[in-house]
């Protein structure tokens, strides 16, 4: 037994080594990204190794941050027809009413309505939903961005992960905060022009081009902010945790 706790901890170090280097490059990528890391305080006076990496690129980060580095953008004649694909953790005839989006982590609890979503900025794009299995269709999705709602509600000392589960914990993902912090990551809540319905995901949704649709997860409940990396229902049946493409 705690043989195999070891070899589960190597292997997550290891994991998290790679995606560490990769989630510097993405950061690296993301000015907006930076400004946010750099507002966030240090913890018990130890400067967050990421942060030191981008303090040292500086320079890099602007010149980085470039339009290719968006995962691409489509024409509305390219949309296609929706697929519904995954049904966990989804229940039809959600009260929209009722729903709360909770943060968990943030300097204080946080429950919000749709409406308090729906006034942050809100996004339009229209982009590619890759399926690990191998199809894809063409979505347009309007949201919020999950970096507006992080800097009004953030955590109190810095975070690398965050999960978001649906209301039963049927689903659930992970997330690496440089991801999280991707300008093409929305909260959103139409989808091909209408709100969205309970099959995808009703009433909120995380759309994240960057990833396979396995991240994109359905029918949010809870996010919570996190210094160690979240469980994630696929990540747990031997897909790679991080899941970009
Ligand atoms: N709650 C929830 N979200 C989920 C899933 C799921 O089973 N449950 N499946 C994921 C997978 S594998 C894909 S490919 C996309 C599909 O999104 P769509 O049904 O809107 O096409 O949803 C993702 N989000
Ligand atoms: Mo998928």
């Amino acid at each position: 037994m705690k043989d195999e706790q070891d070899d589960v901890d190597l292997t997550v170090q290891r994991l998290s080594r790679r995606g560490f280097i990769t989630a510097g490059l993405a950061a690296t990528a993301c000015y907006g990204a930076y400004k946010w890391l750099r507002s966030r305080p240090r913890e018990d006076g130890v400067e967050w190794p990421l942060r030191r990496a981008l303090l040292a690129n500086e320079a890099l980060a602007q010149a980085y941050y470039s339009p290719s580095r968006l995962s691409p953008r489509f024409e509305p004649r390219d949309i296609t027809r929706p697929r519904v694909n995954g049904r966990l953790g989804l229940v039809p005839d959600v009260d929209a009413d009722a729903w709360r989006l909770k943060i968990e982590g943030a300097a204080s609890p946080v429950a919000l309505t749709l409406a308090a979503i729906r006034e942050l900025p809100a996004h339009e794009m229209i982009t590619e939903l890759r399926c690990i299995e191998g199809w894809s269709t063409i979505v347009q999705w309007k949201g919020a961005r999950l970096r507006d709602l992080m800097e009004r509600f953030p955590p109190p000392n810095p975070v690398r992960f965050l999960s978001m589960e649906t209301a039963n914990r049927g689903y659930y993902i992970g997330l690496d905060i440089e991801s999280a912090l991707h300008p093409q990551s929305l909260l959103v809540y139409e989808m091909n022009g209408a709100p969205l319905n309970w099959l995808h995901g009703a009433p909120l949704r995380l759309a994240i081009p960057i990833k396979y649709g396995i991240k994109n997860i359905k029918a949010i409940s809870t996010i919570r902010y996190t210094g160690v990396r979240p469980a994630d229902f696929w990540a747990e049946r031997g897909y790679d945790w991080y899941a970009g493409h």
